[in-house]
């Protein structure tokens, strides 16, 4: 009788990783477990969506008589309740805050970490069924016990312990890394679980596909007008035009690059010098993973992971994904003199 193949839950995974660390205390363990719980409570919010506008439309009260929120406060309450419940978290940055949210009870502001997240980026698609994400970054504070201060988070992306993404779409997964690799977890709704299903992710050096609103076009630089054209155009270099992918999700974009390859950039334009994408919760864990799976995010100047953020809802241009895409991108900024060679 064949034995079934054991699948490895998003638990035994952390568990058996911690060996890796031999100074682990199991708190960033515990962290880890505490996000897979907030994202499967997501998950099942995310998956009924459509059905708000039946059960009671957001605002008001469902056939439960909950109130019923919109999704991405739903998510970031979830996230919020779920850390501060885990005690390894001190404090949370998130997209949906104006300032940081300090974990309520004092038994956190012990907690050696703090997060900045995105918790439902993206939310705009929910209500046409396209795949939305939480977004999670993680850093060790850099300040005392006691309440966490800005100093905590304004640290540059190579200083994270953690990062990862959660994509809810055709099904769930939890992709993350520890500064170890790439592992990627879809969950299985029958047991309840993330299970291992993509180990050690690894970016192709190459890909055929674009990622950006081309309807920014006009207000680009001359530099990054002239490598869309690269990627649409036929020369020897490039026989074939690349593929343009564009979901209006940067979760949803980039897991596909990641997985296939490809490039996503969201450059700075006239109306948005610095970009739309924000540094500390979307592109910095974004940039962690993809540089540890093998591939490159920079701003265009500076790798992403080197900017010393300044403010924790900061916006920075970014160019992410396949290693030679992203070189090739950076080689027309500069032949057009808008970085430095
Ligand atoms: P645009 C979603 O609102 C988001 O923050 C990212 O997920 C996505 O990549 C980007 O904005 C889309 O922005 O301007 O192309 O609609």
């Amino acid at each position: 009788m064949s034995v079934r193949k054991k699948v490895v839950t998003l638990d035994e995974f952390i568990i058996q990783r911690e060996k890796d660390f031999p100074f682990a205390t199991g708190d960033l363990s515990a962290l880890l477990r505490d996000i897979g719980v907030a994202a499967k409570i997501v998950h099942r919010e995310v998956n009924k969506a459509g059905l708000v506008d039946i059960l009671g439309s957001v605002g008001t009260n469902n056939v439960q008589g909950e109130e019923v929120k919109k999704l991405d406060v739903f998510a970031n309450d979830v996230f919020i309740s779920s850390l501060s419940a885990g005690g390894q978290c001190s404090g949370i940055a998130s997209e949906e805050n104006e300032g940081i949210v300090q974990m309520e009870n004092d038994y956190c502001s012990t907690g050696k970490y703090v997060i900045a997240m995105d918790p439902l980026d993206g939310s705009s698609n929910i209500d046409v069924n396209v795949s939305i994400g939480t977004i999670f970054s993680i850093y060790r504070r850099v300040t005392e016990n006691g309440t966490v201060t800005n100093e905590d988070f304004l640290q540059p992306g190579k200083n994270l312990v953690a990062a990862g993404y959660v994509i809810y779409g055709s099904s769930t997964m939890l992709v993350y890394s520890t500064g170890n690799g790439v592992n990627g977890f879809t969950l299985d709704p029958s047991i309840g679980e993330f299970c291992l299903s993509h180990p050690n992710i690894k970016i192709p050096e190459n890909g055929s596909t674009y990622s950006v609103n081309q309807g920014n076009y006009l207000k680009f630089s001359e530099g990054v007008r002239a490598y869309i054209k690269y990627c649409q155009g036929i020369d020897d270099e490039n026989p074939k035009p690349y593929s343009l992918r564009y979901i209006g999700s940067m979760v949803a974009d980039l897991h596909r690059n990641l997985l296939k390859g490809g490039i996503f950039f969201y450059p700075a334009d006239t109306s948005a010098p610095n970009g739309k994408l924000r540094l500390l919760y979307e592109c910095n864990p974004m940039a962690y993973i993809v540089e540890q799976a093998g591939g490159i995010a920079t701003t265009g100047t500076q790798s992403v992971l080197e900017v010393q953020p300044t403010s924790l809802h900061q916006r920075v241009p970014v160019f992410i994904g396949s290693k030679n895409m992203v070189n090739k991108a950076v080689s027309f900024l500069k032949q057009y003199e808008e970085v430095k060679a």
